[in-house]
């Protein structure tokens, strides 16, 4: 038994995922795809486990609990367990490699780590000279320090009451000049957006005639996509997960038949395709496609619906806001509209601005703001970086470059950052092209996006030699791997005379991506 209702712990996001739980706890909550299950009990029993093993290390209130595990379920366990505890969760992409993991941990501080055991050699030095005081492993098959540790603790904990304000999880977010910011979200960010979805995507309980809705999750736990969207959209809704640790087009579309809800960014989608298992019967259960976190092609969009007979819901969100817009679910709200991020949520306001800070009118490109309950407070112990971000009024910057047409649907037609989403994946080019200027020989270099069938959009490196240098485009590609995350690697590297530049001397990545469009066409 365990003392966790929602009992004046509202502002606590787990108090309010765990009141919608169903009232029978043995029902299965995820069922993985080696075939183990895990009941709503076990996950609150668990949960209380890892918080009581977090809460006896003596941490001071608002200590980072740091993460870079492959996926599990004990891995969101983990994830709970920090929100019950009431400490913050930075959960780290399993890519990032010694130098990106040393900045995170420098940057955050965090009181406590969580490795992978296969990574504990190079994590833990990096860790505790970073002043870290407690590392624990945990590996994707229910094996490691934490849980051996865990396993001595009760099962029974109180959640921590929270202010709504209070903060949830910092998620870090790469930058167009510098380093990568943290960006801070509370627990009322994350749960005010996961209200608004349940509600928005008709998210079935288990009190519904056809019973609760199951979720088919493959996406990674360490971004807003597969941890808060998918995860809390499954427990806020007592819905069961079928989870696999890692994307596998074959088995989702094997599974189909025992599902009603699929998210995926839109390679998943362009894999999925690639079956010959996706069909109408296949999904014939299914009650809600749903895409984001990249731009859905038209084609695949329209594929998708000529296949499957269902029509994707595309919606749009970031790390510092988690969702903003969305398709309609409800026809009485409008169609889906391919092309288009839909319409922003309840009470997300949204508004594009010309560079002049002028209100752009319908149909007319500009910069989209944002605000809202669900916007972050902050990036981490950058307060003037965080001014730059928000207008004066108190809206947020995206980034994003788009406009609203005449029936209110919000259209991304470009980013002023300069970023390429490679698979779901953000990739800075300012980080790639400061990895090469690095490298002897390199006087110069640009990193621009081009299209790509699989991931959508990837980087490619075009590069200068100093004068009297020899570089090999293939030579700096296998440099950058032994430094960068495997997604951020340019898939291509030429080695040129000179970069393109305009009158004012600036580097015309535009003229780059136009020479380069066609390397990958589809
Ligand atoms: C893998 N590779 C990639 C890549 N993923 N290259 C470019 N972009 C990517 N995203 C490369 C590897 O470097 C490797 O290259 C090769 O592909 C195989 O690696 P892998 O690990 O086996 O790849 P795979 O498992 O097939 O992964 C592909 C993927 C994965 C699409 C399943 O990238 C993925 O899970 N993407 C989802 C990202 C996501 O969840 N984003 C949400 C962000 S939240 P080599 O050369 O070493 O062989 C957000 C907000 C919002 O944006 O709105 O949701
Ligand atoms: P991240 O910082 O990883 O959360 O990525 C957020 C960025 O992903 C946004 O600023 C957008 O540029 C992009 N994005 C998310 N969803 C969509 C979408 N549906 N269509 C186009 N771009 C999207």
């Amino acid at each position: 038994m365990t003392d966790s209702g929602n009992h004046g712990h509202s502002g606590n996001l787990y108090a309010a995922l765990r009141a919608n739980f169903p009232s029978d706890l043995s029902a299965v909550a995820v069922e993985t795809d080696h075939g183990l299950s895990y009941s709503w009990s076990d996950l609150d029993r668990a949960s209380a486990m890892i918080a009581n093993l977090l809460q006896a290390l003596g941490l001071e209130p608002g200590a980072r609990i740091a993460v870079q595990v492959e996926k599990s379920v004990e891995a969101m366990m983990l994830y709970l367990a920090t929100l019950r505890a009431g400490y913050v969760f930075l959960p780290l992409n399993t890519a990032y490699r010694g130098a990106e993991v040393e900045y995170f941990i420098r940057n955050a501080e965090p009181a406590v780590m969580v490795c992978s055991s296969a990574n504990a050699a190079w994590v833990a030095p990096i860790a505790t000279g970073a002043g870290t005081r407690h590392v624990f492993t945990l590996d994707d098959d229910r094996t490691g320090t934490l849980l051996e540790v865990a396993a001595q603790c009760s099962d029974r904990h109180v959640v921590a009451a929270m202010r709504d304000d209070d903060l949830a999880a910092i998620l870090y977010t790469s930058g167009t000049t510098g380093r990568s910011k943290g960006a801070m979200l509370t627990h009322r960010n994350l749960l005010s957006n996961a209200e608004v979805l349940k509600d928005y995507w008709g998210w079935r309980t288990p009190g519904d005639p056809e019973g609760p809705d199951v979720l088919i999750h493959a996406l990674p736990i360490f971004h807003v996509h597969g941890l808060f969207v998918a995860i809390h959209g499954a427990l806020i809704s007592g819905s069961k997960m079928i989870w696999l640790d890692r994307f596998d087009p074959k088995r989702v579309v094997e599974r189909l038949t025992e599902a009603t809800v699929f998210m995926g960014v839109p390679t998943l989608y362009v894999r999925m395709l690639a079956e010959e298992g996706l069909t109408r019967e296949a999904c014939r259960q299914m009650r809600l496609f749903i895409a984001g976190s990249a731009p859905l092609l038209i084609e695949t969009f329209d594929e998708w619906r000529e296949r499957t007979g269902h029509t994707i819901l595309e919606r749009y969100g970031m790390s510092e806001t988690a969702m903003l817009t969305s398709n309609p679910y409800s026809p009485v709200q409008g169609e889906r509209r391919g092309g288009t991020v839909g319409f922003p949520l309840p009470g997300v306001q949204l508004r594009v601005r010309g560079d002049d800070g002028r209100d752009c009118l319908t149909d007319e490109i500009g910069n989209i703001e944002v605000s809202g309950p669900n916007v972050f407070v902050g990036y981490w112990r950058m307060p003037e970086k965080t001014a730059e971000e928000f207008t004066a009024d108190g809206f947020f910057k995206t980034g994003d470059v788009g406009k609203v047409d005449g029936r209110g649907y919000v259209h991304i037609v470009g980013r002023s950052k300069d970023l390429i989403i490679s698979g779901g994946y953000n990739v800075y080019p300012v980080e790639i092209e400061d990895a090469i200027n690095q490298m002897p020989g390199v006087a110069e270099s640009a990193v621009v996006g081009v299209p790509h069938p699989d991931f959508g959009e990837v980087g490619v490196a075009v590069v200068v030699a100093k004068a009297g240098a020899t570089l090999d485009g293939d030579a700096i590609v296998s440099e950058l791997k032994t430094r960068l995350a495997n997604f951020k690697i340019p898939k291509r590297c030429f080695v040129v005379d000179a970069l393109p530049r305009n009158t004012m001397g600036k580097v015309q990545k535009a003229l780059l991506r136009e020479t380069h469009k066609g390397l990958f066409a589809y």
